[in-house]
């Protein structure tokens, strides 16, 4: 199954009337500068990511500024500001939680410097703080998780225990993918979730919380973990505890990285959705039109995939990432 990374413009285009923006380079048509500040460096998936973003930025002929929050909101506060002292042309980031970021987009539409989400949402009622926001669907992605468990299960009907390591608390991907999963199994009781906890997108956290799920609930069938690096974490801790991965308990992750794809191809998790981090020519093409003040779509959806174990073992050569 080919990963399709094409941009799904959705209807309602609107004419994003822009105004000038900073006094770099960019609005005259000289070299742009974008100021991007990312999450952190928690996960292959976030690793990937960032090189698509430097790659891409070099090939577009954009200077980049890039920072590292460390996952921590208040990084990125400060390095959004600093763009803006700086008068980049646009700001680009992936908010490491969905709330309080108003301030400081204001701050950006106030000096002229057009923002775009990339990756991860806002929760700003006001959508004029930003141009566009181009990243996965993340609903989608936990309704994809949900539908290959009702369908791996659908012969059954005894419980069906199942364990949820979800990403970083309020982050837009922890909070929509476990609504588009709850979405899906609600549909069927035998389907509890006994057990749900943040392991932070990290594979240290996953492993840990993996453990303790272990010894205070029996009887797990199924963990639902919501990026690739939680679920090989989990793995760990299962292959402790004396019981087989993808066999004794069966595992669902999200990302599809390199690492989560062996596994899955080797047998140890049993169903991966992919979420694209390949980002970073959509985002060049975005920042260019947005800095000549050229109409750009509200929502930016990169297409994506899933994969079972057939499928990783067909996949893996090709994989970029
Ligand atoms: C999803 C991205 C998430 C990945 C994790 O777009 O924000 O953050 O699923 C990463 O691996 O840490």
């Amino acid at each position: 199954m080919l990963k399709r990374i094409s941009v799904l413009m959705l209807a309602g285009f609107t004419a994003m009337a822009v105004a000038g923006c900073g006094s770099g380079g960019g609005g005259g048509g000289g070299a742009i500068t974008m100021g991007f500040s990312q999450v952190g460096a928690e996960s292959g998936w976030r690793t990937a990511n960032t090189k698509s973003v430097q790659d891409s930025a070099k090939s577009a002929g954009i200077t980049l500024k890039f920072s590292d929050a460390q996952q921590k909101q208040e990084n990125q506060i400060k390095a959004i500001r600093s763009y803006i002292q700086q008068k980049v042309d646009v700001i680009a980031f992936s908010p490491v939680v969905e709330s309080g970021w108003d301030t400081v987009l204001k701050e950006a539409k106030d000096a002229k410097i057009p923002v775009i989400l990339t990756d991860r949402a806002v929760d700003s009622k006001d959508t004029s703080l930003y141009k566009t926001f181009l990243g996965s669907d993340f609903v989608e992605e936990g309704r994809k998780a949900g539908k290959w468990l009702v369908d791996e299960y659908k012969s059954s009907t005894d419980p069906v225990k199942i364990v949820e390591l979800q990403g970083t608390t309020g982050s837009a991907p922890a909070n929509d993918r476990k609504a588009g999963f709850q979405e899906v199994i609600k549909a069927e009781p035998k389907f509890q979730i006994v057990a749900s906890q943040t392991g932070d997108f990290t594979r240290a956290k996953g492993k840990e919380v993996m453990e303790a799920f272990l010894k205070s609930t029996p009887d797990i069938d199924v963990l639902y973990a919501h990026n690739d690096d939680m679920g090989l974490g989990a793995i760990e801790a299962i292959e402790g505890a004396g019981k087989v991965p993808g066999k004794d308990i069966k595992i669902i992750t999200v990302d599809a990285v390199k690492d989560g794809m062996q596994a899955l191809a080797d047998g140890k998790i049993n169903y991966i959705v992919e979420c694209s981090p390949l980002l970073g020519p959509q985002l060049m093409d975005l920042a260019k039109k947005v800095v000549k003040n050229e109409t750009v779509p509200t929502r930016v959806i990169t297409q994506e995939t899933a994969f079972n174990q057939e499928q990783a073992k067909a996949a893996l050569p090709k994989r970029q990432y």
